[in-house]
C-alpha cells in the first residue's frame, strides 16, 4: 500500500539535550515543545516486492551517502518490528521549510517517514506507538507526532518503551506566535549528536542542567494551562541559556553562537525593555526563534529584519499533529 504521511516541525521550549541511549535515542531529561505550523515535510512510502533496496528520494533527488543510511537503518527498525525484513520501499519525502529557515528537517521528516511507513507495512499507527518509533529515528521528532504543546516523557525502561511524547496542550488552546531567525546557513561545526554527547561526557554543567528540569517543567506547564506568555516566555528563554552554558563547560569548550546570535538576543531584550513582551530560545546552531503574541507581529518582524547580519524572518503559528493525506 502505498502511504502519504504529513508532519511539521517543533520548537522545544524546555530543551532535549543528552542521551542516557545513543541506539534507541532515549533522553537524559523530559523536554517540552511547541509544534509549528509553518514548517512540515510530506512521505510517501511504497513497499515494493521488485525492489532490493531501499530507494529514498529527498525534494525530487535521489540521494545516498550518509542521509541514505539514516533512513535505510530507520527502516531496518520498522521491518524488524513488522517481521518482514527483506521488505524494501521507495520513499518520496518533500520539506516544505522557507528558505533556509533555520529549522533543522529531521523534526519533520522522521515523524512523516515514521507515520507513513508504520501505515505502510502495517504497523500499529496510535499515536503513541508512532512517537516510540519516530523517537528512534530522530529525538526531537517523537514530540511531532502531536499537535500544539507537547511533552517527551523521558522513561525510565531500557527498551525505551515508556518513552515517548505526550499532548499537553492542542494547537488552537493559545495562538502564541514563532518568529524564525536567519543569520547563516553555513552547516554547523558541531552537530547536535556531537555536541549533546560531549556535555554529557565532560561538561561540568551538565549535572546541573539536568537537576533544573523538573522545576521548569512543572512551571512552564502552569504558564501554558493560564496562557501566561511572561512565564512561559521567560522560562524557556533561562532553560535555553542553561542548555547553551553546558556547551561553554564542555571539554573541548563550544559554542553555537555567533555575534549576530548574541545581537538578536539583544534586540529581543531592547522590545522587552520597550515594553514588547518577546523572548528568544536557540537550538543547536546560530538561527534565533522568537517568541511573541499575534498583536506585536509588526514590530517583531520589522525589529529582527533590521538586526544587521540578519537574512530572514519567518514566522509560525501552533501546528497541528501528524497526519495521512
Ligand atoms: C530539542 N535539540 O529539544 C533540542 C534542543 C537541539 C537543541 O533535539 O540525535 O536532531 O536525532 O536525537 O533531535 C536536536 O537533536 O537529535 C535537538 P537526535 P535531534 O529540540
Amino acid at each position: 500500500m502505498k502511504t502519504t504521511a504529513k508532519a511539521h516541525t517543533n520548537i522545544a521550549l524546555i530543551k532535549y539535550w543528552g542521551k542516557r541511549d545513543e541506539s534507541l535515542i532515549l533522553p537524559m531529561n523530559n523536554s517540552l515543545s511547541l509544534t509549528l505550523d509553518g514548517f512540515y515535510t510530506t512521505t510517501t512510502v511504497e513497499f515494493q516486492d521488485s525492489l532490493m533496496s531501499d530507494r529514498f528520494y529527498l525534494n525530487d533527488r535521489l540521494i545516498d551517502g550518509k542521509e541514505y543510511a539514516r533512513v535505510t537503518a530507520f527502516l531496518d527498525r520498522i521491518r524488524e518490528a513488522a517481521g518482514r525484513p527483506d521488505a524494501f520501499a521507495e520513499i518520496h519525502s518533500t520539506n516544505h521549510v522557507p528558505t533556509a529557515a533555520g529549522f533543522a528537517s529531521s523534526a519533520s521528516g522522521f515523524a512523516a517517514l515514521a507515520a507513513a511507513a508504520a501505515k505502510a507495512i502495517d504497523l500499529p499507527t496510535d499515536e503513541q506507538k508512532l512517537s516510540i518509533l519516530t523517537r528512534q529515528g530522530s529525538g526531537s521528532a517523537c514530540r511531532s507526532i502531536y499537535g500544539g504543546f507537547v511533552e517527551w516523557e523521558k522513561g525510565a525502561k531500557a527498551d525505551g518503551s515508556d518513552s515517548h511524547a505526550v499532548p499537553i496542550a492542542p494547537a488552537d488552546h493559545w495562538d502564541i506566535r514563532v518568529a524564525a531567525v536567519v543569520l547563516s546557513s553555513a552547516e554547523k561545526k558541531v552537530l547536535s549528536r556531537e555536541g549533546m554527547r560531549r556535555t554529557v561526557e565532560t561538561s561540568a554543567y551538565y549535572p546541573a542542567w539536568v537537576d533544573s528540569i523538573p522545576d521548569d517543567l512543572a512551571a512552564i506547564k502552569d504558564g501554558i494551562a493560564e496562557r501566561d506568555f511572561e512565564k512561559v516566555g521567560e522560562i524557556a528563554e533561562a532553560n535555553c541559556l542553561r542548555m547553551h552554558a553546558t556547551t561553554l563547560a564542555a571539554n573541548p569548550p563550544f559554542s553555537y553562537w555567533h555575534s549576530t546570535t548574541l545581537s538578536i538576543m539583544q534586540a529581543v531584550r531592547d522590545l522587552r525593555s520597550a515594553g514588547v513582551p518577546a523572548f528568544f530560545t536557540i537550538d543547536a546552531g546560530p538561527n534565533v526563534k522568537v517568541l511573541y503574541l499575534p498583536e506585536y507581529e509588526a514590530t517583531i518582524k520589522e525589529t529582527l529584519r533590521n538586526v544587521p547580519g540578519v537574512h530572514d524572518v519567518t514566522v509560525s503559528r501552533p501546528g497541528q499533529g501528524v497526519s495521512y493525506i
